[in-house]
């Protein structure tokens, strides 16, 4: 029986690169996000290329009553979901806490954490039905330590941090994994979407040295949901070579 893997910000990026890897194994794959071209997109590659049935549903995960009427109206077959990859998300700017806006922190929390928060308790009861699940989160360094300039995003990121833990401690009556992956700098559309379309500023980003590749970042994300059945990893960090932390990057 082919398993059925649910990711939130499949249209670039991480949420892609996780899409390709689980459908090149046989997983069904649902995949989510705002942009419905790149979601048509990415299901006619991965039917094209794999065995495998993908439904595309397009929805921002802010938006409270989208996420519970699409995961609430799932078509039957689609209702046995065996991971969860809580991926959408972003920063937007990088300024002083004086400077920073109010709506980008708006956004930031809104997607990051709430969004966040939306998806996995509208899957949730299709987990406790099962009395199995795994949810993965994609945190980040940026959850482990606190840098300059980072402000709500990083506050957006140990939120995700604690979610994370806090659903591990309430979910463990039935049954459902809870893996947080962190990674540090990544070269995708990320620091394009950070600073507003500024190809120059994002490409500075990864200047310089090699950083992660969405891929490393998707392989991380299949091992973790291909453990046996009693194991879970809680809590992972993973940074490129030339990055020790959220400070310490060497060029
Ligand atoms: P990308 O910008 O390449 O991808 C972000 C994805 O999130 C897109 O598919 C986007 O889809 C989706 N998304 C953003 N906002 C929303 C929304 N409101 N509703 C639904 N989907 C949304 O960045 P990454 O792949 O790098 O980022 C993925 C995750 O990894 C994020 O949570 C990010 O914070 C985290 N991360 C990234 C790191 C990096 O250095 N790249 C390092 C550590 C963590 P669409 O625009 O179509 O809605
Ligand atoms: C993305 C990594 O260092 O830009 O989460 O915060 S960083």
């Amino acid at each position: 029986m082919p398993k059925t893997i649910l990711i939130t910000g499949a249209t670039s990026g991480f949420g892609k690169s996780i899409a390709e890897t689980f459908a090149a194994a046989g997983w069904n794959c649902i995949i989510t996000g705002r942009r419905a071209d790149r979601l048509t997109e990415l299901t006619n590659q991965l039917t094209s290329q794999f065995n495998i049935k993908v439904l595309s549903c397009c929805f921002d995960v802010q938006d409270r009553k989208a996420v519970f009427e699409t995961i609430d109206n799932l078509p039957a077959e689609w209702r046995s979901i065996d991971v969860l990859v809580n991926n959408a998300g972003l920063a937007l700017g990088r300024d002083s806490f004086e400077n920073a806006s109010l709506d980008d922190w708006d956004t930031m929390i809104d997607t990051n954490v709430k969004g966040l928060m939306y998806v996995t308790k509208a899957v949730l009861p299709i987990f406790m039905e099962q009395q199995k699940g795994h949810i993965i989160n994609i945190g980040s360094t940026a959850g482990k330590e606190v840098y300059k300039d980072g402000n709500g995003y990083c506050a957006s990121k140990h939120a995700v941090d604690a979610i994370s833990k806090a659903m591990r401690i309430d979910l463990l009556p039935y049954k459902v994994k809870v893996t947080a992956v962190h990674p540090g700098a990544a070269e995708t559309e990320f620091s394009l979407v950070r600073f507003k379309g500024n190809e120059q500023k994002a490409e500075m980003v990864y200047d310089g040295y090699k950083a992660l590749a969405a891929k490393d970042v998707a392989d991380i994300v299949f091992y973790t949901a291909n453990l046996p059945e009693h194991v879970c990893i809680n809590d992972l960090t993973v940074t490129c070579l030339s990055q020790a932390n959220s400070f310490y990057l060497h060029k």
